[in-house]
């Protein structure tokens, strides 16, 4: 197991022997599912994992955004419209309570977003994706909050109780929007014209291996999940998740009367789940370096808007001091 460990890049972990008094003691917590908070002692491992996986999670939520706003003046009605600002605006909040709860570990919330604007930090693969019809944001709804919440309704039992109390909130609020994307195709696809059918298919066939790529590398090739299962900060495996979001997802498929573009697609009653096919593993590394159809647009236009929002931060800080100098006086 060890040389496997090895072979593939996963991380080895410490023996019991290996820890120390505190190590011992902490890992002792987590088996036995008492919650760390932000005062109590931890590895620092533990601590650089959380801001890791975190500082992420916040950065996908706010770049998140971005696919889905360039679709609010395009919102073929007010009811539409009015759907996607509030999701979208929901995005905002998540990203914010999530940088908070990176901040409670002692990240720097500013540090972190210039990571993300140096191309430095990791964001989700799927933001780096077009989103090309008004089709593309009921299949953003459906497909991509739907894996978002298999896997964040897994991490609401986390290990670290800011992060699983942020996931609780976000969850709620994740489930709503995965139904708004549905629904919205299944009106397209119940009601609609055959060209509005051929754009929900098109959609899928483009945002489907984009969607399973969201729960990372398999679990041979995934770094960080042998560690971070012990500590209890993941849950499930980035295989077993993906897998979970496929048996969910293959029977609303079916309702709407579409397919996804993968031939090897087939329900195995052995095993009790579906059967599907190979990823493309490289397309994956390659928007994680940057080589994305997207990437440079996302990172650009997050700059671009923290420029052009200074004027706003310097107004409300000077208008903060003031009132500051006021009170004081
Ligand atoms: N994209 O060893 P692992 C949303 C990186 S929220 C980019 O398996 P780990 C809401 C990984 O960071 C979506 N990078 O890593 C919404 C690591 O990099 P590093 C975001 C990826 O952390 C909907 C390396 O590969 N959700 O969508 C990806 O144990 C609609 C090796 O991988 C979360 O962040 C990827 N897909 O497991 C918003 C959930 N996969 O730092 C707007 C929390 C892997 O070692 C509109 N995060 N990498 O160089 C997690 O659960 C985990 O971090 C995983 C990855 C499962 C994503």
């Amino acid at each position: 197991m060890y040389a496997q460990l090895v072979e593939t890049g996963v991380k080895r972990l410490k023996t019991e022997d290996e820890m120390s008094a505190q190590e011992r003691d902490f890992q002792q917590r987590i088996d036995a599912e008492i919650k760390i908070e932000a005062k109590n002692w931890m590895p620092d491992a533990y601590r650089q994992t959380l801001i890791r996986q975190i500082s992420q999670h916040a950065h996908s939520e706010i770049v998140g955004m971005l696919p889905e706003g360039n679709w609010v003046t395009r919102a073929p009605t007010l009811k539409r419209k009015l759907q996607l600002m509030a999701k979208i605006q929901d995005e905002a909040g998540h990203g914010l309570y999530l940088y908070s709860a990176m901040e409670t570990l002692g990240a720097d919330r500013d540090s972190e977003i210039a990571k993300l604007h140096s191309g430095k930090a990791k964001y989700s693969s799927i933001f780096n994706y077009p989103t090309l019809t008004w089709a593309d944001v009921g299949a953003v709804g459906w497909l991509v909050d739907g894996a978002a919440i298999v896997n964040q309704v897994v991490l609401q039992r986390t290990s670290y109780g800011p992060y699983s109390r942020a996931m609780i909130r976000i969850c709620k609020e994740e489930s709503f929007h995965q139904r708004q994307g549905y629904e919205m195709l299944l009106t397209m696809m119940r009601h609609g014209t055959q060209v509005q059918k051929d754009m929900v298919q098109d959609a899928i066939n483009r945002l489907w291996w984009p969607s399973l790529m969201m729960f990372g590398p398999s679990d041979e090739h995934s770094p960080n999940s042998a560690q971070s299962m012990a500590w209890k900060i993941k849950r499930q495996s980035n295989d077993e998740l993906r897998q979970r979001f496929i048996d969910q997802t293959i029977p609303q498929l079916q309702v709407l009367g579409c397919s996804v573009p993968d031939p090897a697609l087939q329900w195995n009653a052995e095993r009790g789940h579906y059967d599907f096919g190979e990823i493309q593993w490289e397309e994956f590394y390659q928007v994680l370096k940057g080589n994305g159809p997207c990437n440079q647009e996302r990172v650009a236009t997050r700059r671009q808007a923290i420029e052009d929002g200074a004027w706003v931060r310097a107004a409300a800080v000077a208008h903060a001091r003031k009132k500051h100098l006021k009170n004081v006086a």
